[in-house]
């Protein structure tokens, strides 16, 4: 940051890649959350809608092809533990992979040791702290949409 630059809010935009009963985690190597089972996801792009940022975030890191992407909710994060404050509103997207037979590839292995399919109902530990606070509330990928 400049010297006298405020700090400000950044968007991100994390996707609850769903299969079956599971969804896609991967554990971070980014100092944020490092060691933390996450969502695949990244930052909101100048001008990209919340879908396209989720297919080419999802495409990015995993090499995987989405559809039927939606919007669930939204949650706002601070992060006073990494070597910088930081402060996401981080949208949630669900999706659906187009072709259920493709694998996750690991294409940015220095922000993740590897992706993989993780059973709903037996989730990997120590989640990443804004996908464990809503997992605690009761949040659900496969129920809290609009319906569709
Ligand atoms: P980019 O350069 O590809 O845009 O960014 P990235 O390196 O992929 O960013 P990221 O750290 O994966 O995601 C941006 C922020 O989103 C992250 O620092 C904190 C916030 N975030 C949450 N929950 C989750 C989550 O479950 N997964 C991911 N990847 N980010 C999350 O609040
Ligand atoms: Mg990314
Ligand atoms: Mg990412």
């Amino acid at each position: 940051m400049e010297t006298g630059e405020k700090a400000l809010p950044k968007v991100a935009v994390v996707v609850f890649v769903v299969k079956g009963n599971s969804v896609l985690l991967g554990k971070r190597r980014s100092s944020i959350g490092h060691s933390t089972f996450a969502l695949p996801g990244g930052h909101l792009e100048f001008g990209e809608s919340f879908e396209g940022c989720a297919g080419r975030e999802v495409m990015e890191e995993t090499g995987l092809e989405i559809e039927k992407t939606t919007l669930l909710t939204v949650t706002n994060n601070v992060f006073n533990e990494s070597p910088k404050p930081s402060h996401y509103v981080t949208v949630f997207m669900r999706a659906t992979l187009v072709d259920p037979s493709q694998r996750p590839e690991n294409l940015e292995p220095e922000k993740c040791e590897g992706w993989d399919w993780f059973d709903w109902l037996n989730l990997p530990n120590p989640l990443f702290w804004p996908l464990e606070k809503m997992v605690r509330s009761g949040f659900n990928p496969f129920t809290n949409d609009d319906g569709n």
